[in-house]
């Protein structure tokens, strides 16, 4: 007779869920023992650090990823970038261990009480099976909801004897269920928007990152050029669903109302695919449609449909119909849209400003390279500057949780080892997860890691502005040296003081087959 543990690794398995993220305790060890060798085990040391690695992962292969973290203290840990996950539906299977089930009653040492609580606001199912054999069931059940639209994280507590125990006979079935949502919709709702957009007299487009897929993407391009649309990516972007040198490309809305609205005026119809309508940020009032414009959002959250406060939406795959209706709708006449207008080069004084940084790291970066961006107060000249033009090429802290970008760059590195993976970091962003560049080191993960050091948490300098915040304290973090935190952690580091030894760094750095770090000192906000 098999035990939970041997059907739990079949199962698994037959998911392609054979890369780990982890971090161990006591009540873990159980799962972990006899690791099989076709599986790997990437370690972080913070559980912040492997679930942010464990985004990056699942969000670049599209893949169900497991994490595993301790009891309470672990997944405490883990939680403040789950935010990030829970935004950016990323499907991650978390799992914590329990307490043996005689002394969980006692509450021992180690016992997760209300273990399924804790993460419920982020997850999309919370579960600690009621017997151990029920443990491969829940294990199917989290797979399963966390790749079922719209996509997103679960969680799973599992006591920490339940291993050992034997599995039911039946437990077999589970390894064969495929279970599948399709999401497209029916040739008379396909008909009916390509008519609208056709009657439109200036229709535009707002992609979000739920359409950063190759098809979708290729199908976003052919749907702008064939109706003559211009072309928005909606708010906050976690990703980027168009390529940003395109003519028909905009730019990233605003994240605040009143701001948005002004950039839609003149447009009769707004066609939202994969975002939420819309994630503002900033309060500024505003009318949140311009004056006779109809929008028309298509999802796959029902929660995102509902609460949406104007505008129809379509329940449904936003990557499906994008593509559906790309085919069906017919070329337009109308004038092709103005290009975006490119900014002037940076002046390349020192120290750099973050203009010239962009300007360089575009220039230098190959074409095929993937970025992941945490440096908060530079994202609208990142935007203007940075040239993007493949899917998946672009993640972002979906929720603004800061202690992604370092972990998150070594997870989108695993899991596309063809693509040179650059993350570009605030320096106070890094902090919070300044470990990742262990796992990065540990596992020669060739990820670049170029931190912009202004000494300050520069956005919130900009913030206290619109707040007219005065007088604050904590906004300055003078007198870190990441250069030698990144070799503590044994990643090659380089100070660079002008833009041709950043370009040569850069250079280096994506020709080598193991990580580095690149600080930047750069030009402060305030
Ligand atoms: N803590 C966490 C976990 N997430 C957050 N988003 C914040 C605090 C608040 N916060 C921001 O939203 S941006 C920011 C903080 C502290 C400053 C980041 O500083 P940086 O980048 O050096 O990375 P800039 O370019 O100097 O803003």
């Amino acid at each position: 007779m098999k035990t939970v543990h041997q059907v739990t690794y079949e199962l698994l398995r037959k998911h392609e869920m054979t890369t780990v993220f982890g971090n161990p305790g006591s009540n873990e060890l159980p799962f972990l023992s006899q690791f099989p060798s076709d599986f790997r085990y990437i370690l972080g040391l913070h559980e912040g650090v492997v679930l942010a690695m464990a985004d990056g992962y699942a969000q670049a292969t599209g893949r169900p990823v497991l994490v595993s973290v301790h009891s309470a203290a672990g997944l405490g840990n883990a939680m403040g970038v789950l935010v990030n996950a829970t935004i950016s539906h990323t499907p991650l299977v978390i799992m914590a261990g329990q307490q043996t089930r005689a002394m969980m009653a006692l509450e021992a040492q180690l016992t997760n009480v209300d273990a399924t609580q804790l993460p419920r606001p982020l997850v999309k199912w919370s579960v600690e099976p009621p017997r151990p054999q029920d443990v491969p069931a829940a294990l199917a059940r989290a797979i399963h909801t966390a790749m079922l639209p719209p996509r997103g994280p679960v969680f799973v507590s599992v006591p920490f004897d339940d291993w050992a125990a034997p599995a039911e006979d039946s437990a077999h079935f589970l390894m064969s269920r495929h279970v599948t949502s399709t999401g497209a919709v029916t040739s008379t709702i396909i008909q009916s928007l390509a008519a609208r957009v056709a009657a439109a007299r200036n229709p535009v487009l707002v992609v979000g990152a739920e359409v950063d897929e190759p098809g979708a993407f290729q199908a976003a391009v052919q749907l702008a050029e064939a109706s003559r649309m211009p072309v928005w990516i909606a708010p906050s972007p976690s990703r980027c669903p168009f390529p940003t040198i395109h003519p028909l490309f905009r730019g990233v809305l605003p994240f605040a109302i009143g701001q948005l609205t002004e950039k839609l005026r003149g447009h009769d119809l707004i066609l939202v695919f994969g975002a939420p309508v819309f994630r503002y940020h900033q309060y500024l009032p505003g009318a949140y449609l311009p004056e006779g414009a109809q929008l028309v959002a298509i999802t796959s959250d029902p929660a995102e449909a509902a609460r949406a406060p104007f505008g129809e939406a379509i329940v449904a795959d936003p990557k499906l119909v994008l593509c559906q209706l790309a085919a069906a709708v017919a070329r337009s006449e109308r004038p092709l849209p103005q290009p975006r207008l490119r900014p002037e080069p940076a002046t390349r004084t020192v120290p750099l400003s973050p203009e010239t940084v962009f300007d360089v790291l575009n220039e230098v970066k190959p074409n095929k390279a993937v970025i992941v961006n945490e440096s908060t107060s530079n994202t609208e000249s990142f935007w203007q500057r940075i040239g993007l033009n493949r899917a998946k090429s672009f993640y972002f802290p979906a929720a603004g949780a800061l202690g992604f970008g370092i972990p998150a760059a070594v997870g989108v590195q695993l899991a596309e080892p063809g693509r040179p993976v650059i993350g570009v970091i605030g320096d106070g962003s890094a902090n919070y997860a300044i470990t990742g560049l262990w796992s990065a080191a540990h596992y020669r993960v060739p990820a670049t890691f170029v931190i912009l050091r202004n000494d300050e948490y520069g956005v919130l300098k900009w913030f206290a502005g619109a707040l007219k915040a005065t007088g604050l304290p904590g906004m300055d973090l003078p007198g870190i040296d990441y250069c030698a935190i990144a070799q503590g952690y044994g990643v090659r580091a380089v100070r660079i003081a002008c833009c041709d030894e950043l370009a040569a760094a850069l250079a280096r750095s994506v020709a080598s087959d193991s990580p580095s770090l690149i600080e930047v000192p750069i030009r402060a906000v305030g």
